[in-house]
């Protein structure tokens, strides 16, 4: 292992300085020796370090030229010819008048890759230390530096290592590469570079492409590839990135392939997306012990989030994100605090858990038992219905009992029809999973679920908060009247309008009535019909 010439350690290179100091030579035999000791396990050089220590630091070290001079003076030491083979990079000097001369070793002008070795110098002049990697037998190795592939025919066999084209990571759409107008970030998102470099591994020595192609897409990349300039072979390849935004893949609990915004970091990915414009993330965990919350990151070895139990993690990911985009690019509301706010959902909270919540925190999710559910975040709109409980919160503030109850219940069911218009049903895909065209609900026909749609069977209990699962009904119906009659654009708009302008903690099935017709009037014009299609949404359920 001659390649090491010297590998110093900080606080050994503290004795070195004491050893080479002219000063401490002065120094008793005993404390000399156990220093050399010491240098003997972390340098490879022989035992005429006492004669070489003595006299020759005495002189000063004040330019490169010098302190290749004392390198060639010291040359059994570190076994290089500093003059053929040392280029300085650049020499700084610090705040404690210590000088720092960086060096790259090379073959006739071929840099050795990774061979950097500093030599340090104390505010008089005197090298303290030496630091870093050379490699003794590079030149006598390696003779021949002319290569046989040209430059491009290097980097075609790192692409072709990597399988990919360089055109699969530029990040523009097709359609506006086929009207030949990239996008000015294609140019920059994928970077190609390669140099001519002497490349060592286990002893051997090549004379190599250092080729890095660093792109975004398809995933994030820092390769370093190491192709052989004789042949073109792959001598040696790795991807430099440790942390990043990555894009993965996995099925939900539907059984259905999505992609996912996630996050790689030492080897591992998890289920962050970092993506959007937030202060904070989109993150998915996973309930370890049932009821533990926030629970433990979600993670995966290679980002396919394949397996069935990392199902339910896939949809409350993916579902979370689908949500939050819409609340950014429907109603400009960037996250549920209009702050960018964390999105943090729970998954595999419970046992046999039939429901989800919104804990003033985050988002969590049972698994159902199987039966009346399965795993609660297979159901875009119910993710769109717990997140809208965070707007609710942080909004209007509507009390979770009685009527401003059942209206917080009622936004969220109303939210969830907006992320998931295929239908007026709540909760239908994955709600009694064995029962086909079952719901938890219906804006449409909420008695079919045993919900009144008329003020005139409001329920008066003490139970549910004062029945909020249950009169969610009449405002449930009131808002489905509403969206069949002007259409689920205008009344987003209108409902987006309502929640977070006029509504407040007390208000009631009348008051809310009162803001939507407020809304419809900003919107749309007091008397319009848009505003004659609020009001008489609500006349038909009784509300005045
Ligand atoms: C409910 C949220 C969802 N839960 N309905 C009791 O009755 C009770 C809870 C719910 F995840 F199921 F949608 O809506
Ligand atoms: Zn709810
Ligand atoms: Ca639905």
């Amino acid at each position: 292992m001659s390649k090491k010439l010297v590998s110093l350690a900080l606080g050994t290179s503290l004795v070195f300085s004491a050893s080479f100091a002219g000063t401490t030579l002065a120094q008793s035999s005993d404390s000399i020796t156990s220093k050399m000791e010491i240098h003997q396990k972390v340098m490879n050089f022989d035992k005429k370090g006492p004669s070489f220590l003595s006299g020759k630091l005495s002189s000063k070290v004040s330019n490169e030229k010098e302190v290749k001079r004392f390198m060639k003076e010291n040359k059994d030491l570190f076994k290089v010819d500093p003059h053929s083979e040392l280029t300085l990079l650049e020499k700084t000097t610090d705040d404690l008048g210590m000088s720092h001369y960086k060096f790259t070793q090379s073959v006739n002008g071929v840099p050795v890759e990774g061979a950097i070795f500093i030599v340090h110098t104390n505010k008089d002049d005197e090298v303290t230390a030496a630091t870093g990697q050379l490699y003794q037998d590079a030149s006598k190795k390696l003779t021949n530096t002319k290569s046989k592939i040209s430059d491009q025919a290097a980097v075609a066999s790192a692409w072709k290592h990597i399988n990919l084209t360089k055109a699969d990571t530029l990040t523009g759409t097709h359609e506006e590469q086929s009207f030949g107008a990239k996008k000015e970030s294609d140019v920059e998102s994928t970077n190609e570079e390669s140099k001519l470099v002497v490349h060592e591994k286990d002893g051997a020595y090549s004379l190599a492409y250092k080729v890095q192609l660093q792109f975004i897409e398809p995933y994030g990349a820092n390769w370093q590839i190491f192709v052989d300039a004789k042949d073109g072979s792959i001598l040696e390849a790795y991807n430099a990135v440790t942390e990043g935004a990555t894009t993965g893949y996995g099925y939900g609990v539907l059984d259905d392939y999505k992609s996912l915004n996630t996050y790689y970091s030492n080897g591992t990915y998890y289920l962050f997306d970092v993506t959007k414009p937030m202060n904070g993330v989109i993150e998915t965990r996973t309930a370890q012990n049932g009821s533990s919350l926030p629970g433990v990151y979600t993670v995966d070895s290679n980002n396919a989030w394949t397996a069935y139990s990392q199902a339910a993690e896939v949809d409350a990911h993916a579902y979370a994100s689908k949500v939050y985009d819409y609340y950014l690019n429907t109603h400009n509301r960037n996250s549920f605090d209009n702050n960018g706010a964390t999105i943090r959902s729970t998954v595999h909270y419970g046992s046999n858990y039939n429901n989800a919540f919104w804990n003033g925190q985050q988002m969590v999710y049972g698994d159902g038992d199987g039966s009346t559910f399965t795993s609660l975040s297979g159901a875009l709109d119910v993710v769109a219905h717990e997140l809208t409980h965070a707007v609710t919160e942080r909004t209007a503030g509507l009390q979770y009992q009685y009527q401003s109850g059942a209206l917080n219940e009622s936004f969220s069911d109303v939210f969830g029809y907006f992320l998931d218009p295929g239908d007026y049903l709540m909760g239908e895909d994955v709600y009694t999973p064995g029962v086909s065209g079952d719901a938890l609900r219906s804006l449409s026909n909420p008695a079919r679920f045993g919900q009144p749609e008329h003020m005139n069977n409001y329920v008066n209990t003490s139970s549910d908060n004062g029945g909020v699962h249950t009169n969610s009904g009449i405002p449930n119906k009131a808002a489905y009247n509403t969206i069949s009659s002007i259409g689920k654009a205008k009344a987003e708009k209108i409902y987006y309008r309502a929640l977070t302008v006029y509504l407040t903690p007390t208000s009631n099935f009348s008051y809310a009535r009162a803001a939507l017709l407020q809304s419809a009037a900003d919107l749309y014009g007091s008397g319009s019909s848009t505003y004659n299609s609020v009001k008489a949404a609500w006349d038909a359920v009784g509300v005045y």
